[in-house]
């Protein structure tokens, strides 16, 4: 019986409130399976609240199973909210932890004090992204709608997947991290700020890029894969970390390091990737391309839309995978933005994201800094990160599951605040009175 349980803080060291809430409940007997990604959203508020209270909140999700009944769930999770600090203030008001029970499969229950699945999880983005990426097709809906199928109908809150490309010839940053110390402290600063996903590449695929051979790329990923899992060890929250290889073998290997996702811009073509993707338990990013590297001369056809044939290659990927045993839930899909697409075909893709997720899988976009771009800009592709972060926006607005970008904290900055704005529009929306 899988214990599905929200977790926010808004008040004090949110980060630190959420890991020890986490142990807490560790040794209160809850035998933790998944934990989600940690999302930054603004408070959501009664109309009533003091403005001192608007302080944005960090979300995560958390399942688990335990040996409990709802009610001394309920009151292990009270008394952990007091244990760290919560008071009884009055609703609304900043709260160090918020530990709410959303689902509890086959134990609904309504009492009133505790309401499982929770109320009003239907319908709020900081909610519902965290179990997105925990488990798409949980049924919380009052109508048994999916987890998926709710956030399609909200916006989820994206994350953030930070590009680190460890290539000498990469198209925009190639040889950024040549010296150790600077990528330690970018990567500090990564995990301070509580970037979702760090995407470690070693193979470049822009236009007329030099293949790498399997040693070469992972004798360029290993001692990075290596320092980055040294130092998210023994952390319950961390970013996932993701490689973007499009080798087998080199992703074989690197699941050693605890690697967290599959980056694969061959889109699970071959049939030992599906392997491993299916072996790991990890995430898993098919990226629709034509060729890599790229190759100018082939790209996709402009009889029919980029999007209608996006969406057509997915749903004849999602029968392959699931004949072959790969859970869906674990799968995402990435239509590949300039690799095989006019900068035309890359503009209807980014104004059609809510069309792209119709294939029933969650989206990623990854269209920071682009070829695609030039038609714009005069700018070299490493000065295009403003361009980038406008056309992030735009993706936002229309709900999109994952943004890779080479500029993630510059996106998180602009992405709060951006939702501060949007989000204020949706509690007016909201008809209830709270
Ligand atoms: N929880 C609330 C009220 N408002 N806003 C965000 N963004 N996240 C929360 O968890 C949250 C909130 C009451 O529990
Ligand atoms: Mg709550
Ligand atoms: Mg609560």
């Amino acid at each position: 019986m899988t214990i599905y349980l929200g977790l926010g803080a808004n008040d004090g060291d949110r980060r630190q409130n959420l890991e020890r809430a986490i142990v807490a409940l560790q040794e209160a007997g809850f035998r933790l399976d998944k934990i989600s990604p940690l999302v930054e959203s603004p408070a959501l508020l009664s109309r009533h609240a003091e403005p001192t209270w608007h302080k944005p909140y960090l979300n995560l999700a958390v399942s688990g199973v335990a040996d409990w009944q709802p009610q001394q769930g309920l009151a292990i999770a009270k008394r952990i909210e007091q244990d760290l600090g919560r008071t009884a203030g009055a609703r609304w008001s900043p709260r160090p932890i918020d530990i709410d029970f959303l689902h509890w499969r086959d134990c609904p229950t309504t009492s009133e004090r505790l309401t499982i699945p929770h109320a009003d999880a239907y319908q709020r983005d900081f909610v519902l992204t965290p179990l997105l990426h925990l488990q798409p097709d949980l049924a919380i809906g009052q109508q048994g709608e999916s987890v998926f199928a709710l956030t399609h109908a909200i916006r989820p809150i994206p994350l953030w997947m930070a590009v680190l490309n460890v290539t000498p010839d990469s198209f925009s940053d190639g040889g950024e991290w040549s010296e150790a110390n600077q990528l330690d402290a970018y990567l500090d600063k990564l995990i301070e700020r509580n970037v979702q996903i760090i995407d470690l590449g070693a193979e470049s695929t822009r236009p007329a890029a030099a293949p790498l051979d399997c040693q070469q790329e992972w004798a360029r990923l290993e001692p990075v894969l290596q320092k980055i899992a040294e130092r998210l060890h023994g952390k319950h929250i961390k970013p996932w970390l993701s490689v973007d290889s499009r080798h087998p073998t080199t992703m074989d290997k690197a699941m050693r390091y605890g690697v967290d996702m599959i980056n694969d811009v061959g889109g699970l073509g071959d049939a030992d990737m599906v392997a491993v993707a299916k072996n790991s338990g990890c995430q898993v990013v098919a990226m629709h391309s034509l060729k890599v590297p790229l190759n100018p001369a082939v790209s996709l056809p402009t009889q029919r839309s980029a999007c209608s044939q996006i969406t057509q290659w997915a749903e004849q990927k999602m029968e392959t995978w699931a004949r072959a045993g790969l859970d869906l839930n674990r799968m995402i899909l990435d239509p590949g933005i300039g690799f095989g697409k006019s900068s035309l075909q890359a503009f209807e893709l980014l104004s059609h994201c809510h069309a792209l997720r119709q294939s029933g899988l969650r989206l990623l976009i990854g269209h920071s800094r682009k070829s695609f771009m030039s038609g714009m800009t005069a700018r070299p592709p490493h000065q295009r990160d403003l361009e980038t972060l406008g056309m992030s926006l735009a993706l936002c607005q229309q709900g999109v599951d994952i943004i890779r970008v080479h500029a993630p904290l510059l996106h998180m900055r602009a992405y709060l605040a951006w939702a501060h704005v949007t989000a204020a529009a949706q509690s007016d929306n909201d008809k209830r009175e709270f």
